[in-house]
């Protein structure tokens, strides 16, 4: 049976890909850090069946990560685990840091010194590629980022992440370490952490489409940059792709995304739409303190790469991601009574 250790089990891929990998027959050991409350609510499914285990650790910890990787003898690592929030690296630079990009360096450096090396999977981000783009001239004129793109990160947690990369790529290099690390542009669902826009607006319009059958009114959704452009996935497509590059014969990096660019604004109208809201602009106030010191102005992938040798397509449309989310938060609204801005991010001052 193959056995496989994710980092970052109970974040949202982490859950999405242990499904996966325990649908496909694997021992899976998922790796959860010490938290005062229980930090495994997306965890249900895969808490259920017997080939999963859930083990403690941090990435921060190298002599824990020796442990656990000598004990399970697995044949694949994956490293989800991340300070993930672009807003919070700007408030915890060094903790982002000791996490994304220390934290896939100390797994690195176990597997490089173990006999039976395990295939390493980093989850590298689109967020490196920062306001960088390359141009498309003819017809379908356009900016995009491939894989050939330089990358010239905009906060600390996209440093982290390019310094992981860099270092992925260069313990394949000397070491001969089976060890991909993909570019990932974003990607959303139903189990999306709460203080993600994509996921603070559902919630947000969920709540207000009760407030309105209840004849009730709530306070305004406060937001950042409205202009900001994103290629937006649909997570479950995203997990299956780390899966299906690490299957390779031959490590290589691979670009996953959809190849479509929406503003912020679009998200939130199409949000909106799910209720029949035509004209949200009532409903949302502009917080200046919701503003990065940078910002990633414009993301846009290209995966032709991945489409032609891992066979990669993503399944879910734009529209259908944010129905899917929309609807969730309204059937399980009743499951949330907390703030509908739960993470109040910190400001500019
Ligand atoms: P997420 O929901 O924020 O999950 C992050 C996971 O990392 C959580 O399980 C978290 O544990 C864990 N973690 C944090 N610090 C840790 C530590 N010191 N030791 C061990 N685990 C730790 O992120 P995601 O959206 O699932 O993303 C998965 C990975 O892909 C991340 O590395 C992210 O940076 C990268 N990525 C994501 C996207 C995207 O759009 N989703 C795009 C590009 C790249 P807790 O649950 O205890 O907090
Ligand atoms: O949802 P976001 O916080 O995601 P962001 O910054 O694009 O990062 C996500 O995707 C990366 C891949 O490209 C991952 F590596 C990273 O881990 C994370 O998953 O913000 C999206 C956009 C930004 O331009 C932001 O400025 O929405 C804008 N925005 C406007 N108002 C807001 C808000 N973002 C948040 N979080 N909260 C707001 O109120």
């Amino acid at each position: 049976m193959k056995r496989a250790i994710i980092y970052g089990v109970t974040g949202q891929d982490g859950s999405y890909l242990s499904e996966f990998l325990l649908g496909k027959g694997y021992k899976v050991y998922g790796v959860t850090r010490r938290s005062s409350n229980d930090n495994t609510a997306r965890l249900p499914i895969s808490l259920n069946n017997k080939r999963f285990k859930l083990v403690q650790g941090d990435v921060t910890d190298p002599a824990g990560i020796y442990r656990l990787l000598s004990r399970a003898k697995p044949h694949e690592v994956y490293n989800l685990a991340a300070q993930s929030h672009v807003w919070t690296s700007f408030n915890q630079p060094s903790t982002t840091w000791d996490i994304t990009a220390q934290g896939c360096l100390n797994i690195l450096e176990v597997i490089r010194g173990m006999q039976k090396k395990p295939r390493f999977y980093q989850a590298s981000s689109s967020e490196m590629f920062g306001d960088n783009f390359d141009y498309e001239y003819g017809d379908g004129e356009d900016a995009y980022q491939d894989e050939l793109t330089a990358f010239n990160p905009q906060s600390p947690y996209a440093i982290a992440k390019a310094a992981a990369h860099q270092a992925t790529a260069l313990y394949r290099r000397s070491y001969k370490l089976f060890a991909f690390a993909d570019i990932l542009f974003n990607h959303e669902s139903e189990r999306r952490g709460e203080t993600f826009l994509t996921r603070k607006v559902t919630k947000y319009v969920a709540e207000l489409h009760m407030a309105l059958l209840e004849g009730r009114t709530i306070p305004k959704l406060r937001l950042g940059n409205l202009y900001a452009e994103r290629d937006w996935g649909y997570a479950p497509d995203y997990v299956r792709a780390m899966w299906m590059m690490l299957q390779q014969e031959k490590p290589l990096d691979y670009v996953i995304c959809t190849g479509e660019s929406h503003t912020v604004e679009e998200f939130i109208m199409r949000a909106f739409q799910c209720i029949n809201i035509y004209e949200y602009r009532n409903y949302k106030e502009i917080d200046k303190k919701l503003y990065r010191p940078s910002e990633v102005p414009y993301l846009r992938g290209d995966c032709s790469k991945a489409n032609r040798l891992l066979g990669w397509v993503p399944d879910t449309t734009f529209e259908e991601l944010v129905k899917k989310m929309v609807t969730n938060d309204i059937q399980n609204r009743d499951r949330h009574h907390e703030d509908i801005t739960p993470f109040e991010e910190a400001g500019n001052s």
